[in-house]
């Protein structure tokens, strides 16, 4: 599906959006300054109607979902003191500090085999003692046990990490983990490309245009991946865009990316959000929509468009499948990462609950692979229980 985006110019209340919305009309691309104007316009429900019929052009009424379990073999991160807004890592003496043996990874994935878990998502912190033979040999035990399991692993930053620490380069670490059994990369790692951003909050971290570089060596080698950003802590609307950008770009060279997620800073539990004064208070609303609409509009070169429910409630993850959003992180199993700087919701996601939400923002629920191919739908719910859902 790609027909003409529907666009109403008498929906759009600031006057600053028409030129916009004739773009999109049109199918022109957005330049940065379009961009900057989306994210500074009060004109909130503007916005969501353009992603909203970008978004309808490309899926119609389809929301997908994946049946994914989150596992994050160890938390221990040579980072933990200069990612400031991380409330996930340790230092390896710390209390609280963990690493899984593959044995334990193993038995948390072994919940794979009772649920409909097709994808396993692996992240964690920067572990001198988690080299490159710890992830391969881990992958080849999680693919002996689990075939027909999608691996979804390590972040740009890890990937840059085991290089380091094994003396290789990007490319030929991606080459032994592939064939170990990675399938495809998550987009942590980004936060916010900005030097000056990083310095704040993360100056140790792998910068932007070596996490970019990192994507590139992958999708040279076929090894597709997500991408995300971390707002709503001290980036401006400019460092946004440039982020956008960067992205946009890279996918204009290599087509590699699946989707993009952008990624609500929460303030609880970390460095930063002390040294904002934030604590108890995550991004609004109105951000989070903002966020997810803009990068369906200016990103017009990405297929898919994730909102992820964990960070920003399932409530207004509903309301975003009217804000350009075609698809919601999945089932996650056990959720850690949020859950240790503040996030409020459930760990995980029931596929009933899923059904619920997707129905009652009347949109129609499809689970999909890896690659994002739906791979089945659901049977209309009766009209009562759609109506309680709404
Ligand atoms: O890179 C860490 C973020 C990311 C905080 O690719 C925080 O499908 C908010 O990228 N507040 C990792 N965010 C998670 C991630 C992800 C999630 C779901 C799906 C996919 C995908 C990727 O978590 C990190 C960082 O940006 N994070 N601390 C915090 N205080
Ligand atoms: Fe380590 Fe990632 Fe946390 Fe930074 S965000 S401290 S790299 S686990």
């Amino acid at each position: 599906m790609s027909a003409m985006p529907t666009i109403h110019l008498d929906r759009l209340r600031d006057g600053a959006l028409h030129p916009i919305g004739e773009k999109v009309r049109r199918g022109e691309r957005l330049s940065a300054v379009d961009a900057i104007t989306l994210f500074r316009t009060p004109d909130l429900l503007g916005v969501g109607h353009l992603a909203d019929a970008v978004n309808r052009a490309k899926h119609g009424d389809v929301v997908t979902f994946a049946s994914n379990q989150h596992i994050n073999p160890t938390n221990v991160c040579v980072l933990r003191k200069t990612c400031v807004f991380c409330g996930y890592a340790r230092l390896p003496k710390e209390e609280g500090a963990y690493r899984y043996s593959i044995e334990q990874v193993l038995a948390e994935a072994a919940q794979a085999s009772d649920s409909m878990t097709r994808e396993f998502h692996i992240v964690g912190g920067l572990d001198m003692q988690a080299g490159l033979g710890y992830y391969t040999t881990m992958f080849r035990a999680l693919k002996a046990a689990h075939p027909l399991v999608h691996i979804k692993a390590l972040t740009a930053v890890e990937i840059a990490h085991i290089g380091r620490i094994e003396k290789m380069s990007w490319t030929d670490v991606l080459i032994a983990l592939r064939e170990a059994g990675l399938d495809t990369m998550p987009g942590g790692g980004a936060e916010t490309f900005s030097a000056a951003v990083r310095d704040v909050i993360a100056d140790r971290k792998l910068g932007g245009a070596d996490y970019i570089g990192v994507h590139r060596a992958a999708h040279a080698l076929g090894i597709r991946s997500n991408c995300t950003m971390l707002y709503g802590h001290v980036e401006t609307i400019e460092d946004r865009v440039e982020h956008l950008t960067m992205l946009r770009d890279l996918q204009d060279e290599t087509g590699g990316f699946l989707a993009y997620i952008p990624l609500a800073y929460h303030p609880d539990d970390n460095a930063l959000g002390v040294t904002l004064g934030r604590q108890g208070t995550s991004t609004t609303g109105f951000d989070d929509l903002r966020n997810l609409a803009v990068g369906r509009l200016y990103l017009d070169n990405f297929q898919h468009i994730k909102s992820h429910w964990i960070m920003v409630s399932t409530a207004l993850t509903q309301i975003a499948l009217a804000f350009g959003v075609n698809d919601i992180e999945g089932t996650v199993v056990r959720e850690k990462i949020y859950h240790a700087v503040g996030a409020q919701t459930q760990q995980g996601m029931s596929l009933q609950e899923l059904l619920r939400l997707i129905r009652g923002a009347g949109k129609e629920p499809a689970e999909r692979d890896s690659f994002y191919r739906v791979i089945r739908t659901f049977e209309a719910a009766p009209a009562a229980v759609v109506g309680a859902a709404a």
